[in-house]
């Protein structure tokens, strides 16, 4: 990540995100850079630290990863009632936990945590969601004649729906996951300017899914391409998993979906390269996997595929579809050189 911290502390981008390892922590709390640090396994309860965010999903391989973005100095962090947040020039970091003994009904839980997102993003002037975290455990539960991931997107639907007409065309990145215990647990990163959505010409806008999936649309982008300048641009990976079109594919094979969830990865880098000069290169990936089992073969397949060298923490989790197997996310950069004039991007919608 030499290449993120020098444009960090050049005041290029206004955050950088590595993984460390956990014995790092008090260290990186103490760093007034530090934005949120996220941690993996264990419970999900909130620890003093607003910038802590801890999710209930054992890691894989052995390491004691956490998740570190850094901001430029000075962040402020702090509560206003439930939600955690950490602001930072460009970026707010926010975070809410959940306790279903408080909200048992998830529909309900999700509406109240997004309505606090949105009102806290844009009283502070960061009114653009570019990319969401959400977990909660039973994922694929039928509790109440609707599976628990379709109870969530009605919740989330209903909480866009009330904040903008039209909303479609402000959907951040996102991934669900189902965690092992524990409460709902929401964390965005939201901006000032918004970014710009970049859909995956191998699967239907997940907005558009037919019906069977559920009664309201899983609403995320598949994307969100953030400019910082002209030159330097984030894109957020959303969740990829097996699918084309909209249909599972390769049931009950985690090669097969390892091999359809990479088609998709390259497809979505290759889309969104269409609008940079400079194409996009991964600087991270988080790979869930609902069989730890799978570890070692997803391991050496990736490996095969994008190198040893980038950064990957593997967490075990359910997917929000029983028939997938895994999903991955990502976060990549793309640096012009000195000189490079960049690509004007469309302005987004
Ligand atoms: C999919 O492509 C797989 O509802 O926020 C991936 C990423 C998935 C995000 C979400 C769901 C979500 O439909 C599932």
């Amino acid at each position: 990540m030499r290449d993120q911290g020098r444009e960090l502390a050049a005041g290029a981008v206004p955050y950088s995100v590595v993984y460390l390892d956990a014995a790092a922590t008090a260290a990186v709390l103490a760093d007034d850079r530090t934005l949120a640090v996220i941690g993996f396994g264990g419970n999900d309860v909130p620890t003093a630290d607003p910038r802590c965010c801890q999710l209930a999903l054992p890691e894989l391989g052995g390491n004691r990863t956490i998740e570190v973005w850094r901001g430029r100095p000075p962040v402020q962090a702090g509560r206003t009632g439930e939600l955690a947040f950490a602001v930072s020039q460009d970026t707010l970091f926010m975070y809410r936990h959940l306790a279903q003994a408080d909200y048992p009904e998830l529909a309900e839980a999700t509406v109240v945590a997004y309505r606090q997102l949105f009102a806290f993003s844009r009283q502070q002037g960061y009114p653009h969601l570019l990319r969401v975290w959400n977990y909660f455990p039973q994922i694929n539960q039928a509790l109440t004649g609707l599976e628990r991931y379709q109870a969530f997107c009605r919740g989330r639907y209903q909480a866009l729906a009330e904040v903008m007409p039209a909303f479609e065309s402000h959907l951040p990145a996102a991934s669900a996951l189902g965690s092992q215990a524990g409460g709902l647990v929401i964390y965005a990163l939201a901006s000032r300017q918004a970014g710009l959505q970049v859909e995956n010409p191998r699967q239907i806008s997940a907005f558009h899914y037919p019906r069977q999936y559920g009664p309201r649309s899983p609403s995320f982008s598949r994307s969100i391409l953030q400019s910082w300048q002209r030159t330097l641009h984030h894109l957020y990976i959303s969740g990829t998993a097996s699918i084309v079109g909209h249909a599972t594919c390769h049931r009950q094979d985690e090669v097969g979906q390892l091999q359809e969830t990479i088609a998709n990865l390259e497809a979505l880098l290759a889309n969104a390269n269409r609008l940079v000069a400079t194409p996009f290169r991964l600087i991270l990936l988080k790979v869930y996997l609902r069989q730890p089992a799978a570890l070692a073969t997803v391991q050496s397949r990736l490996s095969e595929r994008f190198g040893t060298m980038l950064p990957t923490v593997y967490l075990q989790a359910e997917i929000c579809r029983r028939d997938l197997l895994l999903e991955i996310e990502g976060v990549a950069l793309s640096n012009g050189i000195a000189g490079d004039p960049g690509r004007l991007l469309p302005a987004a919608g």
